[in-house]
Order: structure tokens, then C-alpha cells, then sequence
């Protein structure tokens, strides 16, 4: 690590915020977390129900990206409403995200499109999901055609958003669905799945959308052994990370997605060291999580491929939190820009408070709060400390 890292970012390094169709559409009811939250044994928290009405109120959310002078959006595409029945497409469905994109381009803002974000169409869920082979050429024909569609509006496209947790959370942990608890061998060969579709999307969208760039977006932790778990974290990150960093190859950019670190032991994680603050959602408070996987990554692909941080914030109702997460984190990348490792932009997960998953609306990520009834967005002091960075291209001191 190196402690002279400029204050400033390069020049057209990109800025950006995330969200993800399910947690902030609303009344996604074709597909399989519909059905999992409002299923009574699932432990989801509450019922997604409208989330931030976003499906309707998209062009508020462009307004307030703009405003902040952001370069980019990141969202997704929500399958089970363009591809509603196996094989039948829906024109309306694809004309609205087409609408989007050319919404975001009008205010400056470049469209960055994710085609797989946790959520599958039911019918796909009933012929087996991502446990079943099959699955990931029916992916494929799905990205074919909304990237078909969507040629010459997306500035990025994301194929697949963290699919190491979703078949974690789904196949290995049960909270996510399918719901399944089904073992270690289980989850590599659903992994195994995630990596082909990835790979096959790739090329749907290179044959369909010729010229956009193109990546997986991965979810990265900082792991650290604990007590000679050394052996172990080296299982782990196979498992979770190297499986899908080993499908990148040719790609255009690799999506990285941090939150906090992983502290593991001889038999597995060991959970939060006594002193660092754990959020709502369990993990350590630890940006400096962030430069640790840009430079693993960086350092396991051989940097044959740039880094974007796709994905990186915080759950807290303490904006000043927020701040000084985001704040350390960006230094980090500061840091691993000045030894060489090529990152090209950053994005904030979230652009608004939405619907985290099995842990309902109680985790804010937010930098613009939405109330719950009236969907009155306003944007928190964070989203001006960003906006502040993006258009000066300097981050002030920790
Ligand atoms: C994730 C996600 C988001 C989460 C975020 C906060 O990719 O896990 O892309 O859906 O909301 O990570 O937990």
C-alpha cells in the first residue's frame, strides 16, 4: 500500500448510482421473489408490495441523477415482465426500458443496463432455475433480444449481478430462493451455470448490440484469515470469487461490488472482531474493504481487464456514516489507482432507498430517502457530498 496517492481522479474516470428492478419497480408479481416473500416459511421480512413506484416514476429518478451531475445509472431489466411467458416477449415491456435509456441520454446521463438481477421469471423458477442447464440458454435468448432492442441506447451492459450470492443465498443458504439448503457441491454446480450464462451473454450482447461494452458484476468481500484460516479462505474465494473472475477473460470490464470484509477461521467465518461497528445488516463497518478486492482482482485476472466498481455503499440511517464510508472507500481507490490498477469508474449502490431483499425496507442504502407512503423522494446530504466529488474530480481529506 502506498501512502502518496493523489487527492484527484483521472480524467474520465466515471461516476455513477445503482438500483435493481425488484427492489424498486414495484409490483413485480411474475417472478420468483414475488412468490418467495409472500411465502410464510421464506424469512423474508416483508413483501417488496410497490417499492419505490419506480417503474412509474423513472423519469423523477433520472431528474435527480442528473441533478447531481452524475455520468451514469446503473439498472436492470426485470425478465419476468419482458419475457412474461417462455418465449412470448413483451413489446410494451421492452419499448418502457428503451424509454428509460433514451430518458437518461436526454438528461446527459448514460444508461448503464444489468439484464440478470437476482430475479427470474416463475415459469423459469418452475423448470428448474439456475440448477437446470437449460437455463442458460433460455438466459441467452432473453439477452438477445432485450439487448436487440436496446442497441445503440445502453452504454454498458451488466449480464449477470452477483451471481455468487445468489446461488449462496439460494442453494446454499436457503434465504434467497429457491430456498434451498442443499450443500457445497450444490452451489459450484449452479456456479457453474452463472459462469456458461455469462459467458453466453456475452456474446448475445456483442452479436445483438455490436460495440457495448460488456462484463459480469461481481460481489467481492475482503477476506481475512483468522486464526490459520488461511486454507480456508483459499476454498472460499474459489468458490465464491475465482469460479466466476475465471470467466471474465475477454471481457470488457469486470463489475466490482464491495461491501465489508469476511473474517474467516479453520472451519469457516467467524464473524465481526470485537471493537469494529457491524451494521443492519450484520457485517463489520470496513470500507477499506473496497481497495482490497480491486487489487485481488487486479492481481488474480493479471489485469487483463479493466475494474469498475460497480456496487459499493452502505445500509445506515446515519448519513454521516455514509459519508465517511463512501469517503474511505474512494481513498482506497485512490490508493490502488496509484499502484497501477486500472479502475474506471465508480458506482453507488443505492441511488434511493429500496427493498433490501430478506431484510425488507429497514436497510437504507440509499442517498436519496423515499417515503414509504407518499414516494416523495429527497435526496440526503450524502448525494450532494458525492455530486461534490463527481464534478470536481477531488476527494477531500478523511
Ligand atoms: C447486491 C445487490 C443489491 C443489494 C446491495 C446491498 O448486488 O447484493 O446488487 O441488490 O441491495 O448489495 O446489500
Amino acid at each position: 500500500m502506498t501512502n502518496d496517492a493523489a487527492d484527484r481522479f483521472p480524467e474520465g474516470f466515471t461516476w455513477g448510482t445503482a438500483t435493481a428492478a425488484h427492489q424498486i419497480e414495484g409490483g413485480n408479481t411474475n417472478n420468483d421473489w414475488w412468490a418467495f416473500e409472500h411465502h410464510p416459511t421464506s424469512g423474508t421480512r416483508e413483501s417488496s408490495g410497490d417499492a419505490t413506484d419506480s417503474f412509474n416514476r423513472w423519469p423523477e429518478d433520472a431528474d435527480i441523477v442528473a441533478s447531481l451531475g452524475l455520468d451514469n445509472y446503473r439498472f436492470s431489466l426485470e425478465w419476468s415482465r419482458i419475457e412474461p411467458a417462455e418465449g412470448e416477449f413483451s413489446q410494451v415491456a421492452l419499448d418502457h426500458y428503451a424509454r428509460v435509456c433514451e430518458g437518461l441520454k436526454e438528461r446527459g446521463v448514460d444508461p448503464v443496463v444489468t439484464f440478470h438481477h437476482f430475479t427470474n421469471p416463475q415459469w423459469l423458477a418452475a423448470k428448474g432455475g439456475w440448477e437446470e442447464p437449460d437455463t442458460t440458454e433460455r438466459f441467452a435468448a432473453f439477452v438477445e433480444k432485450a439487448a436487440a432492442r436496446l442497441d445503440g441506447l445502453m452504454t454498458r451492459a451488466c449480464t449477470i449481478n452477483e451471481p455468487n450470492v445468489v446461488s449462496m443465498m439460494g442453494y446454499g443458504l436457503g434465504i434467497f430462493p429457491p430456498g434451498h439448503t442443499a450443500g457445497i457441491p450444490f452451489v459450484r454446480a449452479v456456479n457453474a451455470n452463472f459462469a456458461d450464462a455469462h459467458r453466453k451473454a456475452v456474446d448475445a450482447v456483442r452479436a445483438a448490440a455490436p460495440g457495448t461494452p460488456v462484463g459480469l458484476t461481481l460481489s467481492m468481500a475482503e477476506y481475512v484469515a483468522v486464526d490459520g484460516g488461511e486454507a480456508r479462505v483459499e476454498k472460499e474465494r474459489a468458490l465464491m470469487e475465482d469460479m466466476f473472475l475465471d470467466a471474465t477473460g475477454g471481457d470488457d470490464f469486470i463489475g466490482i461490488q464491495t461491501y465489508s470484509r469476511h473474517r474467516t477461521g479453520p472451519h469457516g467465518m467467524v464473524g465481526p472482531e470485537a471493537g469494529v461497528p457491524v451494521l443492519v445488516m450484520g457485517y463489520e463497518f470496513w470500507p477499506e474493504a473496497l481497495e482490497a478486492t480491486l487489487r485481488r482482482a487486479w492481481a488474480y485476472t493479471g489485469g487483463q481487464v479493466p475494474l469498475l466498481v460497480t456496487e459499493n455503499g452502505i445500509g445506515t440511517d446515519d448519513d454521516a456514516q455514509r459519508i465517511e464510508y463512501l469517503q474511505r472507500a474512494l481513498a482506497g481507490v485512490l490508493r490502488a489507482l496509484a499502484d497501477g490498477v486500472d479502475v474506471r469508474g465508480y458506482t453507488c449502490w443505492s441511488l434511493l432507498d429500496n427493498f433490501e431483499w430478506a431484510f425488507g425496507y429497514e436497510p437504507r442504502f440509499g442517498l436519496v430517502a423515499v417515503d414509504r407512503t407518499s414516494f416523495v423522494r429527497t435526496p440526503k446530504p450524502s448525494a450532494h457530498w458525492l455530486a461534490d466529488v463527481a464534478r470536481t474530480g477531488v476527494l477531500p481529506p478523511v
